[in-house]
């Protein structure tokens, strides 16, 4: 338990240490294929950096998907961003990685270049990642369900939280941070619903709701990963419980969640990807009440990886290895099998 005293003094001290020796810029850097909640957390920060600092910033980002931008265009509110390629490092600037704190998570060249040319490397992040990242940079950490509300603590500690509450486009992107990454509530927590509950006065929160939960068809190499990942499902019931293990090429969050809305109670999608002609592996876990932090740490300790775990409902893993898709979860399921006891093969 943190006790307000605490969070307090680490939101204030970050903000002391980010602030002091200030560079000419900051570049707002939000995880790849940025969410609501990191988009959200770059625009308040962005704001807090001019309101209290005047200082400049940008947010270098690839663009947000097709879905995200449906629903930030629906409700009207506009971003502006950088890509990556068109971001010069000839400056001098400071890095902060939003919704992330693992610089060796991103897979754009053009994103690594840009954070390893930085004066000093930030991060604000509500994902638990063990010691694999902190090293090398100064990170704001807070174990909520959202960055967004990380960031509004942040605001509130700052005591301009109703700056950012008069301002309709970030009170809008806070509750579609806050509403997304809590899976609608799923996860959240009285502090949630207490900022909820000052967001939802401003603007018409059920538009929002109703944007959200508008059902579009998804593209066809959504629908294609989904049908090809439920082809190559490995499935066993240990204990009661339903695992399962399966890859494809993309969508691998999307695939992993709804796998538990099938019925699984641990979802594990495997993801081969290649940036420049490296290879790695990303392999997405979800949870329904099973331990994860065991089973997602000794996976990254097993093959020398990086993760990162949500309240043990999400996880993720990045492994650089040249190992066979169907070795490597076969290698998975022993590691959980080890953590759940013995399975029974259907
Ligand atoms: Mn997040």
């Amino acid at each position: 338990m943190h006790s307000l005293k605490q969070s307090e003094n680490k939101y204030l001290k970050f903000w002391e240490k980010l602030t002091t020796d200030r560079p000419e810029l900051y570049v707002l850097i939000p995880h790849e294929k940025p969410d609501f909640d990191a988009i959200a957390s770059s625009c308040i920060l962005q704001k807090l950096l001019t309101t209290l600092m005047q200082i400049k910033s940008v947010i270098v980002m690839d663009s947000p998907t097709l879905e995200t931008q449906y629903v930030l265009r629906e409700l009207n509110i506009d971003l502006v961003w950088m890509n990556p390629g068109d971001f010069s490092t000839e400056g001098s600037y400071d890095v902060v990685l939003i919704d992330s704190s693992n610089p060796e998570r991103f897979i754009s060249e053009q994103i690594k270049q840009l954070i390893g040319a930085s004066r000093r490397i930030f991060a604000i992040d509500h994902h638990f990642t063990g010691e694999s990242a902190s090293a090398t940079l100064e990170l704001l950490y807070h174990p909520v369900p959202a960055t967004t509300e990380i960031i509004l603590g942040l605001s509130e500690e700052l005591g301009v939280l109703s700056n950012i509450l008069e301002d309709e486009r970030l009170t809008k992107l806070a509750i579609l941070g806050l509403v997304t990454d809590t899976y609608f509530f799923t996860l959240a927590t009285p502090s949630t619903f207490r900022y909820m509950s000052k967001l939802s006065e401003r603007v018409q929160y059920i538009k929002i709701v109703e944007t959200l939960r508008k059902k579009r068809e998804q593209p066809l190499p959504e629908k294609l990963a989904r049908l090809k990942a439920m082809q190559r499902i490995m499935l066993r019931v240990i204990n009661s419980k339903i695992v399962c293990i399966t890859h494809v090429g993309s969508y691998e969050s999307k695939v992993a969640s709804s796998l538990l809305d099938m019925g699984a109670d641990l979802s594990i999608v495997i993801s081969p990807k290649r940036e420049r002609g490296k290879k790695l592996i990303r392999v997405i876990l979800r949870s329904k009440g099973i331990q994860l932090e065991p089973i997602v740490k000794e996976i990254a300790d097993v093959y020398g990886g990086s993760y990162g775990i949500l309240m043990n409902y999400a996880g993720g893993i990045q492994i650089s290895s040249k190992e066979r898709i169907d070795k490597l979860r076969k290698a998975i399921m022993e590691i959980v099998f080890k953590h759940l006891g013995e399975g029974v093969e259907t």
